[in-house]
């Protein structure tokens, strides 16, 4: 007995003391007593003060003074900041101001005086979660708000633990709003029950600064409420509407409006009753105003018709410019087409300049080996934030174009679509946790480097809580070769998956594994590889020029004549924009195919690189986490070579040409591949 009670309590210490990556960037330790100075008390300003006691690495018991005063400098939630003081004008950008300054002091940056405003007044997470508890596209275990079952609907400790965590966490990084479930979305979620659960989760978030939202299916009133119709010009909807969003807001009054996917694979919507989209919206819109409400409504549309689908959000959307209520903003993904390894921005930012427009970005790796490749987004998405438009001259960058230094929009935000669900490090993998803390970091500064949020990630998440940890061995041993690897990752990845503006060629649905060749019978055309990467034996790549599908004229010139110009058209982009023979020049001086071959080799050769440089860091990291991430490379380069041999050995079929010589031969055998499903984990 007393042997099994001993057992028993090794194994809940040893449980106690393994790490499992839960804490993520927020561990601050060795921490001094400090004095603070703040003549109000609310729950707010209460968290702002238990987490500099909690983290204070300054001075011991140096003196910190927290005001909240108007401050014409300071906007929204922005704040003041020096060594010892914080002031803002709203609570929040108290808790915001406490964050930077702890987060200076945690990664060892002097801390100077400055004002720090957000770029986006709207920071927002959209978790793709069902009322199941299934997450689409979610990598990471079920999700953190809904279940099912009998106890779906109870609020239990370990719930309001668990949303109090998680609100710390967007807090930290100045994440401001969360889109409770999926935009495919269920009808359950405007029942009494859920609005209960909802509002039980706003309680939870809100002295952390953050809104809660959620996504509503268009179709809602004749689905639940028993109408006829959910045309948006019928009286009867509009009064439903304007109902049902009282009655969310007597529940929950911070409620911050609706995320809207319409007339979309399959998603009702405006057009099935012959109204336009800004109808549609406008609608929804007038119910949310009395409220201070907004909708988020998504440009993610796309029909089986023979327009290129990558044209098709710009040619509905820009003719309804200028028709949106100014509490809408058109949710637009990064990508004309849909979160692929590379796109080139959508050419809807900037050129919709009397809507609000906001950036949709995926924070889940659904098209980027999901939970178990290295995938660092953060260089992705800073290249698409510093993309120049040109709408409005040169310099009118995506960020520009979006955070209303060129447009006065009434409202500005930017989306990622979250990659949290129950794992016990919310992730799935340890690295995945650095594309939460970049999305929020970049969503507060459109103009931060990658390098910096990749070097202050590591600092907190592996540096063991504190300045005093980073000795300069540590610097260059450890952070500086995993800083690097982090900042290559996203073009190795597009190497080996979709190098030179290659795009979808995806097996299946899954959206992981290779499949160019995956064109089942009887599936729409725009869902398949072929459609995307036209391989044929004269050339590969899609022509988007004026002698194909003309997509290039959606975007401002200069860039209209760059992209359609072989010659200009950047080689990063080079497929998306064209169709080339197998022979065509590169700018190396290598045939088309031959610099394919090159780039998927390299994909490969950089992962297993990745490899050895991860192995050479045991001492520096926890032994579960070292292994696990050492076991997903494992796993990473694996399916890098099955990546490499599949897309070279079936466009060879096409292009006819050896591999070069220099390159590792091939493993597997095409056949083989045809039929291989690669497993995710
Ligand atoms: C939520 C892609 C994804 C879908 C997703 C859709 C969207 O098609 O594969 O899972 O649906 O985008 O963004 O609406």
């Amino acid at each position: 007995m007393r042997i099994i009670a001993r057992f028993i309590l090794l194994f809940v210490s040893l449980h106690a003391t393994a790490e499992n990556g839960h804490q993520l960037w927020l561990r601050a330790k060795n921490v001094r007593p400090v004095q603070l100075v703040c003549t109000r008390s609310s729950e707010t300003l209460n968290l702002a003060k238990e987490e500099l006691r909690s983290g204070w690495l300054g001075e011991a018991n140096a003196s910190v003074t927290l005001t909240v005063k108007p401050d014409k400098a300071v906007k929204g939630d922005g704040f003041r900041l020096s060594k010892n003081e914080i002031q803002a004008n709203t609570e929040t950008g108290i808790l915001y101001g406490v964050y930077e300054l702890l987060r200076c002091q945690q990664t060892g940056q002097s801390v100077d005086e400055k004002v720090s405003n957000p770029s986006y007044e709207r920071r927002i997470l959209n978790h793709w979660d069902n009322p199941d508890g299934t997450i689409e596209r979610g990598y990471a275990g079920l999700s953190i708000f809904w279940r099912k079952g009998d106890e779906a609907f109870a609020v239990t400790e370990a719930d309001k633990r668990l949303w109090t965590e998680y609100a710390r966490a967007n807090a930290s990084v100045g994440i401001n709003g969360a889109v409770l479930n999926n935009v495919n979305a269920s009808l359950d979620v405007l029942s009494a029950k859920t609005l209960g659960r909802v509002k039980a989760i706003a309680a939870i978030l809100r002295p952390y600064g953050i809104k809660t939202y959620l996504s509503v299916k268009f179709s809602s009133p004749s689905m639940i409420g028993g109408l006829k119709s959910s045309d948006p010009l019928d009286p009867k909807v509009v009064q439903w509407w304007t109902t049902k969003t009282k009655e969310i807001y007597r529940l929950i009054p911070d409620f911050g409006g609706f995320l809207v996917k319409a007339n979309s694979e399959g998603q009702p919507g405006p057009q099935d009753y012959g109204r336009t989209r800004a109808d549609g919206a406008n609608m929804l819109a007038d119910a949310l105003n009395p409220f201070g409400g907004i909708v988020m409504w998504r440009a993610f549309v796309y029909s089986a018709s023979e327009e290129d689908r990558a044209k098709q959000a710009t040619t509905e959307f820009l003719p309804l410019d200028g028709q949106f209520r100014d509490n809408v903003i058109i949710q637009v993904k990064n990508g004309p087409i849909d979160f692929q390894p590379r796109e080139p921005f959508s050419p809807l930012f900037g050129a919709m300049k009397k809507s609000n427009v906001m950036p949709e970005l995926q924070i889940t790796q659904e098209y980027l080996g999901q939970s178990v490749h290295l995938v660092f987004l953060s260089t992705m998405w800073e290249e698409f934030l510093q993309s120049d438009t040109y709408q409005e001259g040169a310099g009118s960058t995506v960020a520009r174009c979006t955070d209303g230094s060129i447009f006065r929009s009434k409202h500005t935000a930017i989306a990622g679509v979250a990659n949290i669900g129950l794992d016990a490090n919310w992730c799935g993998h340890p690295f995945a946790q650095a594309n939460w803390y970049a999305f929020g970091r970049l969503a507060w500064n459109n103009m931060l480097s990658s390098k910096q949020v990749a070097d202050e990630w590591i600092r907190l998440t592996f540096g063991n809580g504190g300045s005093s940890a980073y000795s300069e061995e540590w610097v260059s041993n450890f952070l500086n070769p995993v800083r690097q690897m982090m900042l290559e990752s996203h073009e190795v990845t597009v190497n080996y998956m979709m190098p030179l503006g290659l795009h979808h060629i995806f097996a299946a649905n899954e959206h992981y594994g290779p499949g160019p060749w995956w064109a089942p019978q009887g599936t729409r055309k725009d869902w398949t590889p072929p459609y995307y990467h036209q391989a044929d034996t004269l050339g590969i790549g899609f022509d988007r020029t004026l002698t194909g599908s003309n997509a290039v004229s959606q975007y401002h010139e200069p860039l209209s004549t760059q992209y359609a110009d072989v010659k200009s058209c950047p080689e990063i982009y080079l497929l998306w924009f064209h169709h080339l023979p197998w022979e065509y020049r590169m700018k190396s001086g290598k045939s088309l195919w031959d610099e394919l071959c090159y780039h998927y080799d390299a994909g490969l050769q950089d992962v297993r690189r990745f490899e050895k440089v991860w192995s050479s860091m045991q001492t520096y990291v926890d032994k579960e986490r070292f292994e696990q991430v050492q076991s997903k490379l494992r796993e990473q380069s694996a399916n890098a070579q099955i990546w490499k041999d599949a897309c070279l050995l079936y466009f060879q079929q096409f292009s006819r040409r050896p591999i070069p010589n220099d390159i590792e031969r091939p493993v597997y055998e095409l056949d083989k591949l045809l039929i291989m499903k690669m497993q995710t984990n």
